[in-house]
């Protein structure tokens, strides 16, 4: 039975496949309450609210009996990094560059899940990514997919740091495999590259420092604390990721609907001259539409004052007299940041 599915779910294009129990040990949930309980998780109340069901499997769906975990590489074929100095210019998480992967693995998950019903006599099953209330990363180094990192991320040996993961949550009973151990040692080079000091320990993450929480789920002012660290960084943030030293045995991924749609680190003056609906055509079927105008004028405003190119600040005051507050005020300060005033 695992050979089979395992051997469609590589058909369909998912790169790594294992199975689990559909059951979480109790230091998940103590982990996840203790994550809670220190506001970590900033203004995701959503985490808070279904949290039973995030920490146990059974508890979101009393029939599952086991767990199989897809990891789908999306390992860049370019420096995620090389962009972050540029003048001038954004950068945007290799993870947003292409396609949404929300999109891509939930259409192989759900043909995987008909494969599975048609050749299983139509066992339940529910598939998952991302976006329902499933611990992914402790069920995925469960299943021996890979281990959590100091920088609490899922990696493996095999793939470095770039793998997405998903879900199919089912009734049928199939031997686990074996967890996997981490293999983290005493490297610290992520919790060393952070720019914002968003760990207060290795394998925690405060989410409230960490750019990709900022400058995606967020709403509101960017605190002033982290302005400048936040650099050109206008969507998401790989630094962490791309620190680690088992990239080298990662391979840019065979998915092309990932590969970089248009010019991968735009001019910033081009992205703040974007209405409503330019942003919206531009990064139609990406990521980045889902944070909106708002939040990603005021993301481009902070990039703007980090640029350190005077030429850009009758940009910054075009931004000044944006009718959202808080990109109007995010304005006035890279305006100030480039010498205004
Ligand atoms: C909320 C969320 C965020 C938040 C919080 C991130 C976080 N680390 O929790 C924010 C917005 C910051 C975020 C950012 C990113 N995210 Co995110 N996010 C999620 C989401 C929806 C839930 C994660 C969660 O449950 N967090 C709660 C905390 C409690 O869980 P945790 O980090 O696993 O915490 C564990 C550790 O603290 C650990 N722990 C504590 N003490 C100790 C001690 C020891 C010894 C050990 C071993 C462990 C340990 O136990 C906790 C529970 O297991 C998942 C999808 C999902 N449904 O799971 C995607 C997910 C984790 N995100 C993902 C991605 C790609 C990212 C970014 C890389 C995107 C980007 N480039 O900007 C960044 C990475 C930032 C980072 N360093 O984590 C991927 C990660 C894939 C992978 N290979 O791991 C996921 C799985 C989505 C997906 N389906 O692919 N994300
Ligand atoms: S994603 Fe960036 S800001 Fe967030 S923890 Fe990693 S390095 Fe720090
Ligand atoms: S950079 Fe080092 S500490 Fe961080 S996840 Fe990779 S191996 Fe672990």
């Amino acid at each position: 039975m695992k050979d089979a599915i395992r051997a469609e779910a590589l058909r369909l294009g998912f790169d790594a496949v294992r199975f689990t129990a559909a059951t979480l040990p109790p230091e998940a949930r103590a982990r996840l309450d203790a994550f809670l309980a220190a506001g970590a998780h900033g203004t995701m109340d959503w985490m808070e609210r279904r949290a039973d069901q995030r920490a146990q499997p059974r508890a979101l769906w009393p029939e599952a009996v086991s767990v199989i975990v897809l990891g789908t590489n999306y390992a860049p074929s370019f420096d995620p990094m090389e962009s972050v100095g540029w003048r001038g210019r954004a950068t945007i998480s290799c993870y947003a560059q292409g396609r949404d992967y929300h999109d891509v693995v939930k259409g192989r998950l759900k043909a995987l899940g008909q494969w599975m019903a048609a050749r299983f006599k139509g066992v339940p099953l529910k598939v998952f990514v991302d976006t329902a209330p499933v611990m992914e990363k402790p069920l995925a180094q469960q299943a021996g997919l890979g281990w959590q990192g100091k920088h609490t991320n899922l990696l493996s040996r095999e793939w470095g740091n770039w793998l997405f993961l998903g879900e199919i949550y089912t009734a049928l009973a199939i031997e686990p495999d074996e967890a996997a151990r981490e293999h983290c040692g005493s490297c610290t080079a992520c919790l060393d590259a952070c720019p914002t000091a968003a760990f207060p320990a290795p394998f925690r993450l405060d989410a409230r420092r960490c750019l990709s929480y900022l400058s995606i789920e967020h709403r509101g002012p960017i605190p002033h604390e982290f302005r400048r660290a936040m650099g050109n960084r206008v969507y998401g943030c790989d630094d962490c990721l791309a620190a680690c030293p088992w990239n080298k045995f990662a391979r840019a991924s065979r998915e092309m609907r990932f590969a970089p749609r248009g010019e991968r680190a735009p001019p910033l003056a081009e992205l703040a001259a974007l209405d409503d609906a330019g942003f919206r055509a531009r990064f139609s079927g990406s990521p980045v539409k889902r944070i909106g105008i708002g939040r990603w004028r005021r993301n481009v405003a902070i990039a703007i004052g980090n640029s350190g190119d005077a030429a850009l600040r009758p940009v910054a005051q075009d931004l000044a007299r944006d009718a959202d507050p808080v990109v109007a005020e995010a304005g006035r300060w890279a305006a100030m940041e480039l010498g205004d005033g």
